[in-house]
């Protein structure tokens, strides 16, 4: 797998966790009792919304351009399914912070599709999608020990339950006021319905009102968290439910339309004189996807060596090009769009 794509999940990685970390200094030998994972990770898997799972499935959505829920805590064995209900493609790829080498990455996942992984070791996996790398995830799996390091202490608060949820079937369209009752509600309890609602009201300890959001015909389990980790799970009581507007074909057609997929640029350049490249790259201005190639040719017809697509899926790279001698190149490439459509072409460089 390309270094620039492992790089990135470092980056990413820091980015949720490793600011945490540095904030865990002289609370750590405060309070925190070994095995009591729970309270320390609690206040800020709260903060980035970190959804604990029960069940052995879990869902994670994929739309406008980003995973639903994001954050996750789920047990060993727990398979996660991710289904793309977005209007364009995507794929999810991850690694096991332990083995940062090691990329799993799902198909291309046309709108409708999914991919499922069941996660049977302990750690943390950080994951992005692989044509929009800006698409960013995290599954943490049972208590590995990062998890110790990554969170702070949270103050412990008695467990949340629900009583009832009023109603409890909305519209598909949204905008529907929900009250949830039931007792040890506190400012920052974040309730789940599949989709974390972006509009949770405290209202008192035993009060938390929400508006929902445009969903898709679903049942589903209602989660409540509060900061220190205690949840609480009530099973497939809540329910989105009417017709959905059919709306993929045409969106997806637009934003083909918008831009007309081309190459931009390579390196080397086409009919250009240099030493022998390190690396041999071409650019497009449209993302491409896995089955993409490119290829170096000597002009004998021998292929020397061959690449694969760059991180952000706009350009096609070979990397460690063997020394090449004085003479001339050929590069071939096979460019898939997103979308589906593909396209062939050539360039030639000289070496002196
Ligand atoms: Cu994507």
């Amino acid at each position: 797998m390309d270094k620039k794509f492992i790089v990135l999940c470092y980056i990413f990685l820091i980015f949720i966790f490793g600011c945490q970390k540095a904030e865990i200094s002289t609370d750590k030998d405060v309070g925190i009792a070994e095995g009591n994972i729970k309270s320390e990770t609690a206040e800020k898997m709260a903060a980035m919304n970190v959804i604990t799972y029960d069940s052995n499935e879990v869902a994670v959505v994929i739309d406008e351009l980003a995973f639903l829920p994001a954050f996750i805590h789920i047990k060993k064995g727990t398979a996660v399914t991710w289904i793309n209900r977005d209007k364009v493609e995507h794929t999810v790829a991850f690694h096991n912070k332990k083995t940062p080498t090691e990329v799993t990455e799902s198909d291309v996942l046309k709108p409708r599709n999914e991919y499922s992984y069941t996660f049977n070791e302990e750690g943390v996996f950080d994951y992005i999608c692989g044509i929009h790398p800006f698409m960013h995830g995290g599954i943490i799996v049972g208590n590995p020990p990062e998890l110790a390091e990554m969170m702070e202490f949270a103050e412990d608060t008695e467990p949340p339950k629900i009583f009832s949820i009023t109603p409890n079937k909305v519209s598909v369209n949204g905008g529907d006021k929900v009250i949830v009752k039931g007792e040890n509600f506190v400012k920052s309890t974040t309730v789940f319905f599949h989709h974390l609602f972006g509009e949770v009201k405290f209202a008192d300890s035993k009060t938390l009102e929400a508006v929902t959001p445009k969903h898709y015909a679903l049942k589903m389990d209602v989660i409540v968290t509060n900061p220190d980790g205690d949840h609480f799970t009530l099973p497939n009581s809540f329910e989105f439910f009417g017709e959905e507007e059919q709306q993929i074909e045409t969106i997806e057609f637009e934003y083909e339309e918008k831009r007309t997929p081309h190459f931009t640029g390579s390196s080397p350049e086409h009919g250009s004189t240099a030493n022998s490249p390190s690396t041999i790259s071409i650019s497009f201005n449209y993302p491409i996807v896995k089955g993409s190639n490119i290829l170096l040719y000597d002009l004998g017809g021998n292929k020397l060596t061959e690449g694969g697509l760059i991180v952000t899926r706009l350009g096609l790279e070979i990397s460690n090009v063997p020394k090449l001698n004085q003479g001339t190149y050929k590069v071939t490439y096979h460019a898939i769009w997103l979308g589906g459509s593909a396209h062939d072409g050539e360039f030639y460089f000289n070496v002196k």
